[in-house]
Formats: structure tokens, sequence, C-alpha cells
């Protein structure tokens, strides 16, 4: 009887084994045939009914039977198994053939670029770089700077007050007493530095950048400060781009200029840029003004400076004929990749 049942579950076995498929149809006959419950398990139980003599023959041919079915199984499986990972490597394959993925790269904004340039020519010139705070108090922001609470350039600044007597400081002068309050002349810096005011057209920003030049000494010259921006704009534009001083007013010098450049856009015939002038103004400057000497402490007979404040998205538009200065704060990366 066990030994018809045994004959029966090795051509049923080899059968399912012929059709097996998988790496999972193979685990599936292992436990159906040979696992603690399967079909073998089943027909040893029956060993308990027959005759002592016979069992051990019985015995031996159930554990033959057994090993001839795990051969066939371990065979099989090893082979799926190899199948299978050849077919995951083939669906997961890397095509190297393929163009490899563009990756952006960041690069610097124009202004940037623009302010590294500045410092750079500065630096050569043997300026050396300061910083100052963008909340200021009203004291550095205007008062030191001979702009008392009733002047009217106060109202030029279009200033973005703050709580407490502090503000977003409207332009980077401050650094100047700032610097002359702690340090005794010689004093040759710059001082580069967001400002901020509420304006807003083609060429002006509500923050935008100056540099702030100073250069206090006992005999500092009007002249100095002239050939000192004039070697800046030839370094910064080329030899030839037409530049003009015009006569001007700051409190806090005397006598007072400020610099335009002729527009690049319509090469001085007058766009919407330039506001139909052909010039783009790009800074202010002056000999320190003796009362701001005074209220640095230093005494006016003795030490003599100038000062300038260039605005760098103006030298950014002059640069790359920018038409709107606030393409430059859109980040539109179509604009920005330009630079
Ligand atoms: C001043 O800010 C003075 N502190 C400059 C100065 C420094 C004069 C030292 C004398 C001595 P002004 O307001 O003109 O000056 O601004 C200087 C430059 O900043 C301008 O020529 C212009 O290029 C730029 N500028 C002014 N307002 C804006 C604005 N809203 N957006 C962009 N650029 C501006």
């Amino acid at each position: 009887m066990i030994e018809s049942l045994l004959a029966q579950l090795k051509a049923g076995a080899f059968d399912s084994l012929s059709r097996a498929e998988s790496v999972t149809d193979i685990e599936g006959l292992r436990v159906r045939i040979l696992g603690k419950k399967g079909e073998l398990t089943e027909i040893l139980k029956g060993l308990a009914s027959v005759a002592p003599n016979d069992r051990p023959r019985l015995g031996q041919l159930a554990n033959q039977l057994k090993d001839e079915i795990s051969s066939v199984l371990n065979q099989k499986l090893v082979l799926f198994q190899a199948q299978e990972s050849q077919n995951k490597l083939r669906s997961e394959g890397v095509d190297i053939h393929l163009p490899p993925i563009r990756r952006l790269i960041g690069r610097r904004h124009p202004i940037q670029l623009v302010l590294q340039d500045v410092v750079a020519i500065f630096s050569r010139m043997g300026f050396s770089v300061k910083e100052g705070p963008d909340v200021e108090t009203e004291y550095y922001n205007f008062e030191a700077l001979n702009i008392p609470a009733d002047h009217p350039a106060r109202e030029m600044h279009d200033t973005f007050y703050l709580e407490n007597s502090l503000l977003l400081r409207t332009h980077t002068s401050p650094v100047q007493i700032r610097t002359m309050e702690t340090q005794s002349p010689p004093i040759k810096i710059i001082v580069p530095g967001n400002v901020y005011r509420c304006d807003l057209d083609v060429t002006h920003s509500p923050m935008f950048h100056q540099v702030e030049g100073l250069y206090v000494d006992s005999t500092v010259t009007f002249s100095q400060l002239k050939g000192t921006l004039v070697y800046f704009l030839k370094e910064f534009f080329g030899q030839s781009r037409k530049v003009r001083f015009r006569p001007s007013y700051f409190p806090f010098t005397e006598p007072s200029t400020e610099v335009d450049v002729e527009c690049g856009r319509c090469n001085g015939e007058g766009c919407q840029s330039c506001k139909q002038t052909g010039w783009l103004e790009i800074l202010g400057a002056g000999m320190v003004n003796r009362k701001v000497v005074l209220s640095a402490g230093y005494d006016p007979d003795q030490v003599t400076g100038f000062a300038f404040g260039i605005g760098i998205e103006r030298l950014a538009m002059l640069r790359y004929n920018i038409s709107d200065i606030r393409l430059l704060y859109e980040n539109d990366l179509r604009f920005l990749g330009q630079f």
C-alpha cells in the first residue's frame, strides 16, 4: 500500500516539477511535497501500521524518493534563480549610450559680478573693504551726515522707518561716520552693501546696492577724487565710454558732484531706459563737509577727505544694456542665465 502511494507521489511530483516555471513554483512544490505537513509526511504516517519487518525497507524507499525529489528541486531552483536575476538585470539595465541628464548649474547674479569687479578695481588702488549694518539709527543715517530732522534732503531719501528711531539705511554713507569714529586718518575704505528706499521705476529699486568710498588724510584734494573716479570708470567701462561730472549738492560733501555715463542702449540718443536724457546717473561724490569731519572728532584744518557713493544696479544696467532695473530682481532664469 505505502509502496504504491510512494510511486504515485513520485509520478505526481515529477510531473509538477516538469511544469514549474519559477522560483516561486519550486518553493511551493517543496512545501507541498516535502514540507512538515506535506504529501510525503502524510504517507510516512502510515508506516506505524505496517509490519515491523517491512518498516526499514519502506523507510529507506521513502528517503531515497525524498533525496531524488530534493535534488531535482534544487537543480531547478538554481536554474530559475539565475534566469530571474538575468531578467531583473536586463529590465533595470543602464544604457550607457544615453546622453546624461542636464543639470542646471547655478551662476553668479549680475549684481554680484559687478560688485566683485568694483571691489577688485578699488582694492588695486589701495582701498580696503568695510561693512556696516543695514538697520541704522537716524543719527548715523542722517544727523551725523549733516542732515538734521527738518532738512529737505531727508525727504529725497524716501526712508523705510522701523520702530524706536531705527530705519533701513538709505545709503552706505553712515559707514563713513562709523569708521571715522573708531579710526584715525589715513582712512581709505570702500563699503559695499544693500540700501533701501521707497522708490520704484525703470531706474529705481526699493532695495539696491551701493559702494561707498572714503579717503581721509592730511591733504586730500578734489583732483584726487576726480582722478580716482575717472580711473575707476575707465577700468570698469573701458577707455571710450563717455562720462560727465555735474555739479551737485549733498549736505555731507562740499563741493559735491554727480557722475553720469552715456546710455549704451541708445548711444546717448535718448530712450526709455535713460528717460530720454542719453545719460544714466551712477554716483554722487564730493569733498567731506567740514561739519562732518568735525562731528567725527577730527580737526577740519588738519584733515580733508573725499567720499563717493556708487549705484551698483546702474553700473549693471550700463554694462549689460539692461532696459529696466526691475529685471534684476524678478528671478527669471531666462534673464539670469545670460550672465
Ligand atoms: C547718495 O546716496 C549719497 N550717499 C552718495 C554720496 C556718497 C554722495 C558720498 C557724496 C559722498 P544718491 O541718492 O544720489 O546719493 O544715490 C547714489 C547713487 O545710487 C545714484 O547715483 C544712483 O546710481 C543710485 N541710486 C539711488 N537711488 C536708487 C534706487 N532707488 N535704485 C537704484 N539705484 C539708485
